[in-house]
């Protein structure tokens, strides 16, 4: 064995060791190459979704039913913008930059929650987004919170405070419209029938055609399977849609023995085309991106002006 190869090998060994105690990675650490790929492309495919996920509930904004309830969105879509800053801060610790990760979305390279690709056609859309989608990406982001990634996981912790917040937003206006006229809850009943199987899809697939999970799980950057987290998910969220008389639209859904349910076959045709960029907003959702991107493009280059004569005026 070359003294190379040996030197490698006793790098693995130490970040494994790290790994096997709980001990986070940062960023000047060693690590192998496919752990800070898998990293590379989980966080900044997250901080995607934090973004283009602004935009379905953007589409609401103007049309909030009160004073409180605009006010109330309005602050859930700027945590949302602020999560996504986070996470490009910890995915750019990997060596990426952040125009690249952007570069990647528009070139359709990265991609990025396939939930953000269905329409928002009415207020209680809004409610199920932040009952329901933020509910699942909560129930993923607390066990991420003890990602092996240092970056990552701070993050983490940062953003779950707030996402706990959002989840109770959404259902606090599923739980008004279920308290109201009988069209109101009609249209709650028919957020939650929309909502529920692409709130499923957001763990990815099962963990028997999940490609990347078993190195993702023995690397602990992913610390539970896609379907445990889903369980855990409908698990919490059935008994609140049955307190305030909603109905989840799978006619299959048990309930075990244990107090867990077992639901019906979710359907992955759609999930596969709509990750592959056929759902029904998908071009949509890329092409406003990209044309706030390049509207946004002056306010950059001022702030890369004014930084460069801060840096020339620290050199005098
Ligand atoms: N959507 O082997 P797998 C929010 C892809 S936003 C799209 O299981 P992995 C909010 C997967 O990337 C927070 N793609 O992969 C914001 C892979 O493709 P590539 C949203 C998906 O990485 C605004 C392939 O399928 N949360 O809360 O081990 C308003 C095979 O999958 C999806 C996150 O972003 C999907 N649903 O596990 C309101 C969570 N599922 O990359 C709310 C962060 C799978 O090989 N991400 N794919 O081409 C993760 O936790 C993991 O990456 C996943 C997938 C569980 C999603």
């Amino acid at each position: 064995m070359t003294v190379q190869a040996v030197i490698e090998q006793e790098k693995l060994a130490q970040f494994e060791a790290k790994i096997e105690n709980e001990i986070k990675i940062e960023p000047n650490d060693w690590m192998p190459e496919d752990y800070r790929k898998h990293l590379i492309r989980q966080i900044s495919q997250h901080a995607h979704s934090e973004v283009i996920g602004m935009q379905p509930e953007g589409n609401w904004i103007t049309r909030a039913p009160s004073l409180r309830s605009k006010k109330i969105l309005l602050a859930k879509i700027q945590d949302e913008g602020g999560h996504g800053l986070y996470l490009y801060a910890a995915a750019e610790t990997l060596g990426v930059s952040r125009e690249q990760f952007i570069s990647w979305l528009h070139e359709g390279k990265a991609k990025y929650a396939s939930v953000f690709n269905y329409p928002t056609l009415n207020w209680a859309d809004i409610g199920a987004i932040g009952w329901l989608v933020d509910g699942a990406a909560i129930t993923n982001q607390v066990s991420l919170q003890r990602t092996s990634y240092g970056p990552y996981s701070r993050a983490m912790v940062r953003i779950c405070k707030e996402e706990s917040f959002h989840q109770r937003q959404g259902y606090e206006i599923m739980w008004r419209m279920m308290e109201g006229t009988k069209d109101q809850q009609r249209m709650a009943q028919d957020a939650l029938n929309r909502w529920w199987w692409p709130s499923l899809m957001m763990f990815g697939p099962h963990d028997t055609d999940s490609p990347r999970s078993e190195k993702a799980i023995q690397w602990k950057i992913k610390r539970e399977s896609n379907d445990r987290l889903r369980e855990k998910f409908i698990n919490k969220t059935i008994p609140q849609a049955e307190l305030i008389g909603l109905k989840v639209p799978d006619p299959e859904l048990r309930l075990n023995e244990d107090g867990t349910y077992q639901h019906g076959d979710i359907n992955w045709d759609e999930f596969y085309a709509v990750i592959n960029g056929n759902g029904p907003c998908n071009k949509q959702r890329l092409q406003h991106h990209i044309k706030a991107h390049q509207d946004g493009a002056w306010v950059r280059e001022t702030a890369a002006i004014h930084q460069q004569k801060m840096n020339n005026h620290g050199k005098h």
